[in-house]
């Protein structure tokens, strides 16, 4: 891998980027959220959505790509939804070479000012970009007394030729809370869902591996995951896309989120001095 380049450059908004050009892709991570805004093989498709609307402004989220989630997932009383770890800017500590991918590049979240209200913790996400696409998100908790109550998640949005030709494996048997019907726990029968209306679902207690299988683009992108037992499954179809000001009302139509992590009933609570990781390996292959 001595083909790797690391450089810095200034994206949109003026935010700062990490660039990553090994021999097979290349990667967009922005010091924003630690968060991985681009990946794509060389000569194939790019692997994630970015919306052309998003906002690229520090303290607001980036619309695409893998939102990093902590320390709780979904909307709360009076607090910004999905947590303040993807609003500010992560510390890079660490770039260089790795073992598997290609290039490895290690971020911390620095004493943000919410985390005055929480035990205190620290958390470090490494992003691994070669072949394939490495994440792995770990939390510790540093306070000497108070559990650290912890939700974590990899909000992964994946860019496909045609929702409508687009489907998930690898769920039948899970069992999901319906986000769109009070989170109602529900069994999933389907060997593969399709998608013609909005879907927000939680899987929990599954760690299994989940394919896109994108027909329009001839791929299927994998999502195999260690430490995680929640996986999200969204598409905001029609009118909640139109509701999002950050998002193309056409844009339903080219993306699907797999998202990974321990949200909902697989949340933790971190005694001091323990740590939750989890990672996971985004790839895809020719279908
Ligand atoms: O993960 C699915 C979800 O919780 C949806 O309900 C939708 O709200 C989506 O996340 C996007 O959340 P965001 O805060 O990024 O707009």
């Amino acid at each position: 891998m001595s083909d790797a380049k690391i450089s810095f450059r200034t994206g949109q908004g003026g935010l700062p980027l990490v660039r990553v050009e090994t021999g097979e892709s290349t990667a967009d991570i922005y010091l924003q959220g630690a968060h991985v805004t681009h990946f794509q093989r060389h000569g194939e498709k790019p692997l994630l959505f970015m919306s052309r609307a998003s906002v690229f402004e520090a303290g607001k989220p980036i619309r695409g790509g893998v939102p990093v989630i902590l320390p709780w997932f979904g909307p709360r009383e009076g607090k910004p939804p999905h947590g303040f770890a993807r609003l500010h800017a992560w510390q890079l500590l660490e770039a260089g070479l790795s073992p598997t991918q290609g290039t490895r590049l290690r971020f911390r979240l620095p004493n943000v000012p919410e985390m005055q209200e929480w035990p205190r913790f620290v958390a470090e996400f490494i992003v691994d970009a070669g072949h394939a696409l490495d994440l792995e998100l770990k939390v510790t908790n540093v306070d000497d007394t108070r559990p650290l109550p912890l939700e974590t998640c990899l909000h992964t949005y994946f860019a496909v030729g045609d929702i409508a030709r687009t489907e998930v494996r690898g769920l039948r048997g899970a069992r999901y809370l319906d986000n769109l019907d009070g989170l109602r726990e529900k069994p999933e029968t389907a060997e593969a869902i399709s998608f013609s209306g909005e879907v927000d679902r939680v899987y929990v207690h599954t760690a299994d591996t989940v394919e896109v299988v994108d027909r329009a683009w001839g791929r299927v992108i994998s999502v195999a995951k260690a430490g995680s037992l929640s996986t999200v499954v969204w598409n905001p179809w029609i009118a909640k896309a139109q509701r999002m000001p950050d998002f193309g009302d056409d844009e339903y139509l080219r993306m699907v989120c797999v998202e990974s992590g321990n949200v909902k009933t697989n949340a933790a609570s971190l005694p001091p001095g323990q740590s939750a990781t989890f990672a996971v390996t985004l790839d895809s292959r020719e279908l």
